[in-house]
């Protein structure tokens, strides 16, 4: 199949999930298609199967905003039309699914026929699809796509509560790429990190307020007044400041480093003994269940869809939004004694196998077949 992706090639979850599932796409055999303003990070190699196409929008001083949606979908009907795509897969509703409807709408018009699969990653309908000027454009475009995904249960519950859907929602769970999260590092280098008895906790976000980064710091210094402890922050992000002050207030900077963005992950994660995700909302919390498949217990709150990836008392601890004292204790009865911690950390890695690529790309696929299936009955008749 010819599949064009578009997402959003930055730092965060739904970006890195679309471009994760192109790659295995394009390992099973399709070519594949990323339509978006910049290369996606996580998109390293260009082969045969995957190729990536770069939507510009000039520059023009009358607009005071620069007009992307259009931009973008005379891009999708340029490439549909140079390279035989069949179906465009749009990840994030805003503005993209809008986008993929109105070149869906100008291929028509010229007789071609391409279906539009939607998945939903969840600040598109939790936070900003949902606000009043923006409401009926995603509710337009969710209705108009041909078929519909959702990474969680608890997402496509939230879509059907929040908006007037007419559509059938799947849910497909994230998923990920066991063999490149299996440590393949020999040394971790932990050491350049903290020494043989401080035990190492780690947060990664884009550390926007969603994410309660106040909490990520109060857990910690929860944790390293019990227990020798450092604190791994990775990301980029409006919040990122204040939790230096506040790192600095509580006289804690000796334990806390901030790497700002980083492609070296699957490294951090490797020296990774606990990882903390305190968000205040979370469809899916692709960052926990990367950091599980790394072997890295999660303490999270039981928010959006969390639940269903981080099992509580199995591979981490679930509690309530700015729960600090009861993550904390969490924390530290997982950190304190070592065959607990091993525990953890093997049952962490077990839980994350429930999201094999291998079994979830396939649904993407059936979803794809049935789409296209169901495209060509509707010309027929
Ligand atoms: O987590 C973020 O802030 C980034 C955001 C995104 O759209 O890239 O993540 C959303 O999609 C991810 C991939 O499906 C989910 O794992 C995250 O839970 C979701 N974020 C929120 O719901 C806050």
């Amino acid at each position: 199949m010819k599949i064009g992706i578009v997402c959003y090639p930055t730092f965060g979850g739904s970006g890195v999930v679309a471009t994760e599932l192109g790659l295995e796409l394009s390992k099973r055999g399709h070519e594949i298609h990323f339509i978006t303003y910049s290369q996606p990070v996580r998109l390293e190699l260009l082969s045969n199967n995957v190729h990536f196409h770069e939507v510009h929008v000039p520059e023009y001083p009358l607009f005071h905003y620069q007009p992307y949606e259009l931009a973008l979908s005379s891009k999708l009907v340029d490439m549909v039309k140079l390279h035989g795509i069949e179906l465009l897969h749009v990840h994030y509703a805003i503005p993209h699914a809008y986008a993929a409807f109105m070149a869906q709408q100008m291929l028509l018009d010229e007789g071609l026929l391409v279906p539009i699969v939607t998945t939903l990653h969840g600040t598109d309908i939790t936070l900003v699809g949902n606000h009043p000027f923006y409401k009926p454009a995603v509710t337009f475009s969710i209705n108009k796509s041909d078929a519909v995904t959702s990474v969680s249960e608890s997402l496509k519950n939230d879509t059907l509560r929040l908006f007037n859907i007419k559509k059938d929602i799947h849910v497909v769970p994230n998923f990920i790429d066991l063999e490149k999260h299996t440590n393949n590092f020999t040394d971790c280098q932990r050491a350049m990190m903290a020494n043989d008895k401080e035990r190492i906790v780690t947060h990664i976000s884009n550390m926007r307020e969603v994410k309660q980064i106040p909490d990520v710091i109060k857990i910690f210094y929860n944790i390293q007044k019990e227990l020798p402890a450092k604190l791994m922050m990775v990301g980029e992000g409006p919040e990122k400041e204040g939790a230096e002050l506040l790192v600095t207030e509580l006289g804690i900077e000796d334990k806390v480093i901030f790497f700002g963005n980083s492609n070296e992950i699957d490294r951090i994660l490797c020296f990774s003994d606990l990882f903390l995700l305190p968000s205040e909302t979370e469809s899916f919390g692709l960052a926990a269940l990367e950091a599980m498949a790394s072997g890295v217990p999660v303490i999270s709150t039981n928010t959006g869809g969390l639940p269903e990836v981080n099992e509580d008392g199995f591979s981490g601890y679930l509690s309530d939004v700015n729960a600090v004292t009861d993550m904390s204790a969490n924390a530290i009865k997982i950190l304190k004694d070592l065959n607990t911690l091993n525990t953890f950390k093997s049952n962490a890695k077990a839980q994350s196998r429930k999201f094999d690529i291998h079994n979830i790309v396939p649904q993407y696929e059936a979803i794809y077949e049935q789409t296209l299936e169901r495209f060509s009955e509707m010309v027929i008749n």
